[in-house]
């Protein structure tokens, strides 16, 4: 079995929906979190110089798109086939589209614009990237199930990291019926459970 180690900092971002994979696999890895001055000290023999990577064995991969697709392949949580594959990279190519304006709005420094741009996410592109979640859900089992087949795939799970970390940024609009059973499915997963509880009381 190899080991895994994960590197990022102090936060959730990009590391996020990688901790969560490896959580929702039940594998164990370290989840290294580098202070500013550790980090300044090992960027230079960081592939990419940049974060997050991961540490399979003595091979590290940057980023964090193309460590989640690997990790979701080692595990099966990156569908059956190639068509469930596809399924699931449009759902990541979707979630990319509408981080977009999550990014722009985090990064923004004039306040008043950063207000305008977290009303623009709370009142039209939330709800719009919501409803498009929930049509893409429904098509598979009546939106009942996952997005993919009928297992847990790393959709479902960057639609709960997703939901979890935008929502403590903005006010959340309502969460459409299927998307919001789906959400409350994947923190309910035992692992996942234990994994933010564990992430709570640190
Ligand atoms: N496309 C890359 C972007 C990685 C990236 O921008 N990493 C930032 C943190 S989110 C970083 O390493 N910043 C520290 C630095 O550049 O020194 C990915 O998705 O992994």
């Amino acid at each position: 079995m190899p080991t895994y180690k994960l590197m990022y900092f102090e936060i959730k971002a990009r590391a996020e929906i990688i901790r969560l994979t490896l959580t929702a696999a039940g594998q164990e890895f370290e989840d290294k979190r580098f202070t500013r001055e550790e980090w300044l000290k090992v960027k230079p023999t960081i592939p990419q110089n940049q974060l997050p990577c991961l540490q399979v064995d003595d091979r590290i991969i940057p980023q964090s798109g193309a460590i989640l697709r690997y990790i979701g392949r080692a595990f099966g949580l990156y569908g059956e086939n190639n068509d469930e594959s596809t399924q699931i990279d449009v759902i990541l190519g979707a979630n990319d589209d509408f981080l977009k304006y999550v990014i722009t709005a985090w990064y923004e420094k004039d306040e008043t614009k950063q207000a305008e741009l977290k009303k623009d996410l709370e009142e039209n592109k939330l709800p719009q990237f919501f409803n498009l979640m929930e049509g893409i859900l429904m098509e598979n089992n009546g939106g009942d199930a996952f997005f993919v087949g009928n297992k847990m795939s790393i959709a479902d799970l960057l639609l709960f990291d997703t939901t979890d970390q935008v929502g403590d940024f903005v006010k959340l609009p309502p969460i459409p019926p299927k998307l919001g059973t789906l959400i409350e499915k994947v923190k309910n997963n035992p692992r996942i459970k234990e994994y933010i509880s564990k992430q709570a009381s640190k």
